[in-house]
């Protein structure tokens, strides 16, 4: 038997497509498997993929007895790993984060597919058509794994989209006769979501990293049209920084539609901290920072590696 599951803190559309699609797959090749999730899922699931169940949020009571084993998607570092997963017990992971690829091929050889792409869901989408099984795959599993593949690249706009992604994408649209509309649809519900909440879609995307010169909070939202985040919601936006426990703190808001960034920073030490390095970023005013490609967390967290180390 092996479960499926992902992280620990919270879920993107990325990790749950993934996590749903593998299960099927496994499943279509007459393979017990059981998706499992028990961290929350953030606001890149939209409500359509959260009403269905497409995952449990525990361990089947049978797993032990069956010496379940455990596959990872979309995380490679153990530190992150859903809480339920045995290390020991891990056959499989798939991930498009660096930095634990020679420990994952150490342990487990081929089982380990850790590649730079955009996102996770597409070296599932290659598994399905390694295995032959492309044309068994359902409309809910394509459409999970096309819009995580669309929310991933930024719509493949972010710097790290592949010719893998787009080809994946490209496929599926193809075999399903999915419409421009699916994605545009898709990201101006994820912004409907985080402006009705945009204290928890802060909470539910930050991360707070340690690096060589001291403490930095990034938050992270990935918006189609940021015009009504701009407009009343910057209060929420700099008390929910100002309370972050860094030496640092900014939002770093991606918005799509118009290939940008802007920055907003918890104050003004931060905002000519980040420009003192990063050469890309203008000002537009005395915490608010813009720059003029989509640019991810994890790049902007290598820039500060690179500048002050780890
Ligand atoms: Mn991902």
């Amino acid at each position: 038997m092996f479960i499926v599951t992902s992280g620990k803190k919270f879920v993107d559309i990325d990790a749950l497509a993934c996590v749903y699609a593998y299960s099927m797959l496994l499943k279509l090749m007459e393979i017990r498997a059981i998706p499992v999730i028990t961290a929350m899922p953030n606001q890149s699931v939209i409500s359509r993929f959260r009403v269905q169940n497409l995952y449990t949020t525990q361990l089947p009571p049978d797993a032990i007895s069956n010496d379940a084993q455990f596959v990872v998607m979309d995380v490679s570092d153990p530190a992150f790993f859903d809480s339920i997963v045995e290390i020991d017990k891990v056959t499989n992971v798939f991930d498009h984060h660096p930095g634990f690829e020679a420990f994952w091929k150490d342990r487990i050889g081929d089982g380990a597919v850790i590649e730079p792409i955009g996102a996770a869901a597409t070296l599932i989408f290659e598994e399905y058509v390694k295995n032959d099984a492309v044309e068994k795959m359902d409309r809910l599993t394509a459409e999970l794994l096309y819009l995580a593949i669309v929310s991933n690249t930024l719509n493949f706009g972010a710097s790290v989209t592949s010719g893998r992604d787009k080809n994946a994408c490209m496929k599926l649209k193809t075999l399903f006769s999915f419409t421009d509309d699916l994605a545009k649809e898709y990201f101006e519900e994820v912004d409907k979501v985080v402006y009705t909440n945009t204290s928890l879609a802060l909470q539910n995307d930050t991360k707070i990293i340690p690096f060589g010169g001291g403490i930095v909070g990034i938050a992270q939202l990935e918006l189609w049209n940021s015009m009504d985040l701009q407009n009343g919601k910057f209060e929420i936006i700099e008390s929910f920084l100002s309370q972050l426990s860094a030496d640092y703190a900014f939002l770093n808001l991606i918005e799509i539609s118009k290939s940008r960034n802007t920055l907003v920073c918890a104050n003004e030490q931060t905002a000519q901290w980040l420009v003192s390095f990063m050469g890309n970023l203008k000002r537009e005013s005395a915490t608010i920072l813009r720059s003029s490609s989509l640019l991810l967390r994890k790049q902007i967290l290598s820039s500060i590696y690179d500048k002050f180390g780890r």
